[in-house]
């Protein structure tokens, strides 16, 4: 850290609002900050980087906002997003709003205009009371009005991002405050770092043991691994739990690979079967939210009881009664339980019928995969993918789209923790680029990012950032031409709404801005370029040329598309 002071007054040494705001985040250990820079924020990137620190430009501000939710996600610390002030902000705001709901560490910091001309609405370049918009939509919104506070905010907004259930944080600094000064001793002195942010939550006694007695009288025990799980990063305790309990376990799809996937207690080949026939399943970092049909309906089968270990008490009964609740850090609560489970019988015949099931689905699937069609299928397509991944195992996948997320989360084996990133608890299509970014800058390692056309199209343009930090990210586009499917044609001959123009070259856009364009028409293509990309770490695009007939109405998720019940007219 440098102590560049910026000026003296009468002796006086001293600094200002923009020096004692980075001092605070360096000496938090923050090192990389994901924004878009302009009035009032420019300087922050220059000085972040000329301090020695990693600023990534994107070339929309949710972009990096979805950059920096990934960060937090991955690292455990708050992934930092600098924007400017009115729709700079609000662009961030999308991303800070999907990391709280998804329960990821962020922290978004916007530059803002006056409050004495924003208070009054007198018209200030880009003004808006962002403090007040950003409240409902994080966890909490902080403004700085003096540089002494710098420190005590930055730490609150860390501490509020990090403990309990993680999430989104804003922190709103209007435009004069960076170039305040005070004196450089007291601002120095100003500063400092959280004691345990993010404390260790420990179950309570009978809530264990409430929890082990249930598991210990089930006959047909289920784990459910959400994305939660991976966040608490404590792998293998989660992984003796299973292996020590003998119970099947199934992941959610971040959760993919926090057990590997080819794990003989993975029950994910036999998901409906699991879910409709356990008899008590513990949720693991996992909400009981549309994801999961809110734990109920024919989705769920016949009675069951849960254990459900969250962090965040009141998540508990949040949809269905919770038998036994055990709120406290992932951590603790399954130590707690391998504790208590010591020596249980393992529900062998279960897991054995579960195995065969698994076993059957996956080699109708193998059938499906290894199947040659005149233009490529999703299967056949992923396949490849799936069969080049499994000799990278260290690639974080990121995946969006409609059927190229359902069908490459059934296809595409994960072997790692927090090697999946994905649309997440909304479903939100655009978080491709940002997350492949963060993924690789954060990891040090190759991304494959599988996109559907359309959910490419609304980050594309940052194709470019990729190329220009040279990052290692093979961006495969399923192309199918359209939303859903690519063939729908407009009965009253217009362009189709769900359509998009056929003539579009995505390899030629990459190849425009420095990087490897490909455009591949077969598995073999694919399975070709795929390797290339990944032995050259080159950014590169393939394009895959998927049949639009292929495509099905929001993928697996088709029943949540409200159609007419009067029918067309
Ligand atoms: C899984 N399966 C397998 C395997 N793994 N078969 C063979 N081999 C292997 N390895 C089977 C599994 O048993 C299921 O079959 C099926 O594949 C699908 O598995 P899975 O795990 O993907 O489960 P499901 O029910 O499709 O999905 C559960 C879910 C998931 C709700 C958690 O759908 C999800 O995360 N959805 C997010 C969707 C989303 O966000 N879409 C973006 C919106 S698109 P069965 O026979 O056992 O059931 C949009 O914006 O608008 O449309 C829009
Ligand atoms: P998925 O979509 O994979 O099912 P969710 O996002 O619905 O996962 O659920 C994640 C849950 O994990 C949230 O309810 C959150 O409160 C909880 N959680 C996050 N971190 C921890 C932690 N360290 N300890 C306990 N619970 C946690
Ligand atoms: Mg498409």
């Amino acid at each position: 850290m440098k102590n560049d002071i910026q000026a003296t007054t009468e002796g006086v040494e001293l600094t200002d609002g923009f020096h004692l705001l980075m001092e605070a985040l360096e000496m938090n250990g923050i090192t990389n900050i994901y924004g878009l820079l302009g009035i009032p924020v420019t300087e922050i990137g220059r000085m972040w980087q000329a301090r020695g620190n990693k600023f990534f430009s994107f070339r929309n501000e949710q972009n990096a906002g979805y950059a920096a939710s990934v960060a937090g996600y991955l690292t455990k610390k708050p992934g930092i997003c600098v924007t400017v002030s009115a729709p700079g902000f609000l662009n961030g705001l999308t991303a800070l709003a999907n990391a709280t709901t998804n329960c990821f560490p962020m922290i978004l910091i916007s530059g803002s205009s006056e409050r004495e001309v924003v208070d009054l609405q007198q018209g200030d370049y880009e003004e808006m009371d962002q403090l007040n918009i950003a409240r409902p939509h994080c966890k909490a919104s902080f403004r700085i009005n003096r540089t002494e506070d710098i420190g005590v905010a930055v730490v609150r907004a860390i501490r509020t991002a990090l403990s309990g259930r993680p999430g989104g944080v804003y922190l709103d600094i209007p435009a004069r405050l960076f170039s305040t000064t005070m004196s450089a001793e007291e601002g120095k002195k100003s500063l400092f770092v959280p004691v345990d942010p993010a404390p260790a939550q420990i179950p309570g006694p009978d809530a264990v043991a409430r929890a082990v007695a249930l598991i210990k009288g089930a006959k047909k025990p289920l784990i459910l691994l959400g994305k939660g799980a991976a966040y608490a990063q404590c792998d293998a305790d989660i992984k003796a739990l299973i292996e020590e309990t003998g119970i099947p376990f199934t992941p959610m799809s971040m959760a993919k690979g926090l057990v590997s996937d080819i794990h003989p207690q993975c029950a994910a080949a036999a998901r409906s079967m699991v879910l409709q026939e356990s008899d008590v399943v513990v949720l693991i970092g996992a909400r009981l939210n549309w994801l999961l049909a809110h734990g109920k309906g024919k989705t769920w089968g016949g009675a069951k009881k849960f254990v459900q270990i969250d962090i965040q008490a009141n998540e508990m009964d949040s949809n269905v009664p919770i038998a036994a609740p055990l709120v406290g850090d992932v951590e603790s609560c399954v130590n707690a339980l391998r504790a208590g489970l010591k020596g249980m019988t393992k529900p062998t015949e279960w897991m054995d019928a579960i195995a065969e099931r698994a076993s059957g689905s996956k080699a109708k699937l193998g059938t499906k995969l290894a199947t040659a069609t005149p233009i490529m299928n999703y299967f056949n397509s992923l396949g490849a993918i799936r069969d080049v991944l499994k000799n990278h195992q260290d690639v974080t996948l990121v995946n969006e789209g409609a059927n190229a997320l359902d069908n490459a989360r059934m296809i595409i084996d994960q072997y790692q923790p927090r090697k999946r990133v994905d649309t997440g608890t909304w479903g939100v299509m655009g978080v491709g680029m940002g997350s492949a970014v963060a993924a690789a800058v954060e990891t040090g390692k190759p991304v494959v990012a599988v996109c559907g056309d359309s959910a490419f199209g609304f980050s594309g343009m940052e194709i470019e950032t990729i190329t220009r930090y040279n990052l290692p990210v093979t961006v495969i586009i399923m192309n199918n031409g359209g939303i859903y499917r690519g063939d729908e044609a407009n009965p009253a001959h217009q362009v189709s709404c769900m359509t998009f123009n056929p003539n579009t070259r995505y390899d030629l856009l990459m190849q425009s801005v420095g990087g490897e364009g490909v455009r591949v028409n077969t598995p073999e293509e694919l399975t070709k370029a795929l390797e290339a990309s990944l032995k050259s770490g080159k950014p590169t695009l393939i394009e895959a040329i998927i049949d639009p007939a292929a495509g099905v109405e929001s993928g697996r998720i088709g029943n949540l598309n409200i159609v007419s019940t009067i029918g067309k007219k």
